[in-house]
């Protein structure tokens, strides 16, 4: 049974948006945008009421299998989307001027993995040919310096970057989606865990994105909001020197491809517990993530 303050599995989750689009019709709607390794159907969760040329934010959680506190995220703005529709001033303007694109679950072969063999499965679950050795990273499966820094060619690690950009179906999949809606999308948000960060670009170089200044302000503000709730501490930067450098990853991508407002978020903890984050503290987490999320989400509204 599904509760947004526990971990769901990946069935319960694809009954979840069945039913949350079909409960709210005029709010959500729910596409398939292509399959996984194994076959399974990738859902896009649509969040906004119609409106023509609408301006959109992209959101996806669930890269990494096991930062199941991801996708909980991901379920959770759904819920505070259509709770507080109507209601709230703050997010009634935003899904009437904006959409929301949801990726609940990027790689769900990985996280089915991770619920039914290996709680600590990072990657995706495709085979490698001359290995036996399974899975890619889907953050290093980007074309953004692909395979230069901080990826391994080596298909037993955990940062193995796959044999070309997009060799992944699930890369391709959201690549493809966000190249067909790129005269949309503004923003680009990939939700992580865990070190309490939230990143811009560039990860694959020191050098300083063009709108450095603008995202550097944008991370500020969103972190401020975030600690305010309840204190929890982020750091914010660009990715190669808050984090450090690796190459291939989404958010750069997506910087690359035109989409200035691009951010990692990596969620709690600090390493306490890190990946294995208790189901106690989902609902702080996602309490604090909404307002930085909602902040962001506010400038682009206010500035794309
Ligand atoms: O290494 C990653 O993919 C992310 N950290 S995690 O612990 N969740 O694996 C950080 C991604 C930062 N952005 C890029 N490397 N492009
Ligand atoms: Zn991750
Ligand atoms: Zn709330």
């Amino acid at each position: 049974v599904h509760s947004y303050e526990k971990y769901n599995d990946l069935d319960t989750i694809n009954a979840w948006s069945a039913n949350i689009a079909a409960q709210n019709p005029t709010l959500v709607s729910r596409l398939e945008i292509g399959t996984s390794y194994e076959g399974r159907p990738l859902y896009l969760l649509k969040v906004g009421k119609s409106g023509t040329n609408k301006n959109a934010v992209f959101m996806d959680c669930g890269f990494h299998a096991r930062e199941w506190i991801t996708p909980a995220f991901c379920q959770w703005f759904v819920k505070e989307a259509v709770d507080n529709y109507g209601s709230d001033d703050q997010i009634t303007d935003l899904l009437d001027n904006l959409d929301v694109y949801v990726l609940t679950v990027m790689n769900v072969d990985g996280y089915v993995y991770s619920w039914n063999s290996n709680r600590m499965w990072r990657k995706t679950r495709s085979a490698n040919k001359n290995s036996a050795c399974v899975g890619t990273d889907p953050n290093r499966n980007f074309n953004a310096g692909w395979c230069t820094v901080g990826a391994s060619s080596n298909p037993c690690d955990e940062t193995y970057c796959g044999t070309a950009p997009e060799s992944e179906k699930e890369s391709k999949a959201l690549a493809d989606f966000i190249r067909a809606n790129i005269g949309s999308i503004k923003a680009y948000l990939t939700i992580h865990s865990y070190s309490q960060m939230l990143l811009f670009p560039y990860s694959y170089t020191y050098a300083l994105a063009k709108d450095h200044t603008e995202l550097n302000n944008v991370a500020k503000g969103a972190v401020s909001a975030l600690t305010s709730l309840y204190g929890t501490k982020y750091t914010y930067g660009p990715g190669g020197t808050t984090i450090y450098l690796s190459s291939g990853g989404s958010d750069d991508w997506a910087y690359d491809t035109g989409i200035k407002y691009s951010f990692t978020f990596e969620l709690r903890d600090t390493g306490k517990y890190g990946f294995i984050l208790p189901e106690s503290e989902i609902v702080e987490t996602c309490e604090e993530t909404m307002l930085a999320v909602k902040y962001i989400a506010d400038h682009v509204l206010n500035n794309a």
